[in-house]
């Protein structure tokens, strides 16, 4: 008992000195021959936004940088934390660092997991912490991530149980090259540089998510954040006062090109529009892979998608906003939030210009732009631009699968009971759609296939058999195979019967090649797709197109994307909205075989069901 207290004491005491803010020792300019292993604690609680450590904040604005205040836009509301902090820690660390991380969950009765988005864990598979799919769910107690970094880039880390990812347990990863192809393009690349946003709400994220799905509440988002930080510009939500809490500011040196990395961490539906006043950005990667710099005036960032741009500093010494304005499940409260780009030299104000919420694009280009049919000579989507490095894609593939995301108005057994409350009996506000892929709802293996391979799975259909249905609601552990090595497209199509949502569709495991997208009405269907595809009236795009690991769906039509299956595992691939996801709508790729796999970790944490005969 007390070498237990002891180990909580020396936990509590490492968390406590975390806010005196050194950089970490794995922050550094990456050089040829220096890896290192780069250790991390994270510590997961519940906590809360304007907590006692915030003193009088927002009346006295220092009091909200307080080391553990996290001020927010200043209301008050719980969320989940990592070491107190919103974002989490950065992990900052260079091209074959060994990065490990320590999870102790405080929790009162919850779980966790982490997951690496974009890092493909090559070799690593136990630690893409996926609940059930690759590893069981952390209870209390601690779990370590240990895995060398094999691909670069502007990734970011963030929770896969649950609802905890639209919590707050979120934070950026950034794995540097020593030799990066792109560092010709820029003059500095700083850890302070890199802007994680997120929507935003003033009650728990499990409230927001059973209000939408058990009574009648919308799903709708209040605010964004930017770095945990932002104000209610306007104040006209919910009649709050706007607080003069802190927004982000980003210091940029006059004359100098800076490298900007950006990543939506949103949950909710928010696709963002980001742009910088008076300023042009030049769009160098995304999802961590180089791309031909194509200059843009605003970019839109869909949940889980990284942009690295580079802004050049040549306008006049001043303070300029850099904004967002969300779409979809923004729109209905005016989502926009800012965030400073003050010149060294400018006075410590904000801008004099209004901040107001604008769902139209700024004037000029914008790349990614929501559900575009890429016919306006402005409107540049990802199967426009080129990657850096030149590649050729083969004309044949090996595996081809064809997925619909789509809600559909089903007798979810989750929040109906059809044979007392039908979706079919009740009134239209009470009819929430359940998001599905071929119309199947997702169910969580029993056991994690990958680190209990010799577990029975009986939850599972394949792609292309029957599912498991009562009534009208199918769901099991949809499973997608492939052999190690194959070629594999899918055909993503969002057939958008209902609302203009749209669903930002990720991988895990890979990157992919993004060879078509094309928005065909508000609505189509996978049979139309299919039949358009079987005339040839699809076109492929096979030389030097963009890989990603996240990508849109236009609603109402189709994205195409190919990937080499090189990477042996069990692989989620969801809709990157976390009640979605959470929904159940999830896939799970099947790459080779339990041999093709590194042994499981010595002494890995198994899980299972308990149902013996009686
Ligand atoms: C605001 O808070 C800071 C410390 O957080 C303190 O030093 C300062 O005196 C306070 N200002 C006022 C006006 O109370
Ligand atoms: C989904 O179900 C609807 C209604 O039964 C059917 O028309 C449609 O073809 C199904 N879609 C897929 C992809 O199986
Ligand atoms: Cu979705």
């Amino acid at each position: 008992m007390k070498i237990v207290v002891s180990v909580i004491g020396v936990v509590l005491v490492a968390a406590l000195t975390l806010f005196a803010d050194a950089a970490h020792e794995c922050e550094r300019t990456c050089e040829a021959g220096d890896t290192r292993t780069c250790y991390y604690t994270f510590n997961l609680q519940e906590y809360h936004t304007m907590s006692r450590a915030c003193f009088n904040c927002p009346f006295n604005t220092t009091d909200c940088s307080r080391p553990e205040c996290i001020a927010g836009d200043g209301v008050a509301r719980p969320l989940i934390t990592i070491n107190r902090q919103l974002p989490g820690p950065s992990i900052n660390v260079c091209e074959g660092d060994r990065v490990v991380v320590d999870v102790y969950n405080w929790m009162l009765s919850d779980t966790e997991t982490i997951h690496f988005h974009g890092h493909h864990m090559k070799d690593f598979q136990y630690y893409d912490g996926v609940p059930f799919v690759t590893q069981c769910p952390i209870l209390g107690g601690s779990f370590r991530y240990n895995f060398v970094t094999t691909n670069s880039g502007t990734l970011w880390w963030h929770s896969h149980s649950g609802l905890h990812r639209g919590s707050g347990v979120f934070g950026a990863f950034v794995v540097r090259e020593v030799e990066d192809p792109m560092a010709w393009s820029y003059d500095v690349d700083l850890p302070e540089h890199v802007i994680i946003f997120n929507d935003w709400f003033h009650v728990s994220t499990p409230d927001k998510f059973f209000n939408r799905y058990l009574f009648t509440d919308d799903d709708f988002a209040t605010n964004i954040l930017v770095n945990g930080k932002g104000r209610l510009f306007e104040a006209q939500y919910e009649g709050e006062e706007e607080a003069s809490t802190p927004v982000e500011v980003v210091k940029v040196t006059p004359g100098l090109r800076h490298r900007l990395r950006l990543i939506n961490a949103g949950g909710l539906n928010c696709p963002t529009i980001v742009s910088v006043d008076n300023h042009q950005l030049n769009v160098i990667g995304t999802d961590g892979d180089p791309i031909e710099p194509y200059v843009a005036d605003s970019i839109v960032l869909h949940s889980g998608e990284r942009y690295d741009v580079v802004l050049e500093a040549d306008q006049l010494v001043d303070n300029y906003w850099i904004r967002f304005n969300g779409l979809i499940d923004c729109t209905q409260n005016e989502c926009v939030q800012g965030a400073v780009l003050r010149y060294d030299g400018a006075p410590e104000e904000l801008p004099t210009v209004a901040l107001e919420y604008d769902s139209n694009y700024p004037p000029g280009v914008v790349v990614n732009p929501l559900n575009s049919d890429g016919v306006a000579e402005e409107e540049v989507t990802m199967v426009e631009l080129n990657s850096f490095e030149p590649s050729v894609l083969e004309e044949q593939v090996d595996k081809k699968f064809y997925l619909a995301l789509n809600f559909n108005l089903v007798d979810n057994l989750l929040f109906f009971n059809p044979d007392l409350y039908s979706v079919n009996d009740v009134s239209d506000i009470w009819q929430a759609p359940t998001p599905q892929i071929n119309n199947i709802t997702f169910r969580f293996p029993l056991s994690p296939p990958l680190s209990q391979p010799s577990d029975p799975q009986p939850t599972v259909c394949f792609y292309d058999e029957e599912s498991t249905c009562v009534g009208n609601f199918c769901a099991c552990t949809y499973v997608f195979e492939v052999g190690l090595g194959e070629t594999v497209e899918m055909v993503l199509v969002d057939e958008g019967t209902i609302g203009d949502e749209n669903h930002p569709f990720h991988l895990h495991g890979y990157k992919f090649h993004v060879v078509a997208m094309q928005r065909l009405g508000s609505e189509t269907t996978l049979e139309e797709v299919r039949a358009l595809d079987a005339a040839g009236l699809i076109t492929r795009r096979l030389e030097n197109t963009v890989k990603k690991d996240t990508v849109t769906i236009p609603d109402g039509g189709y994205t195409v994307i190919r990937f080499t299956a090189d990477n042996p595992g069990w692989w989620a691939m969801h809709c990157h909205l976390v009640f979605h996801s959470e929904m159940g709508m999830i896939g799970a790729l099947h790459v080779g075989e339990t041999s093709d796999l590194p042994p499981v970790p010595e002494g890995f944490p198994t899980c299972g069901s308990f149902m013996p005969d009686v």
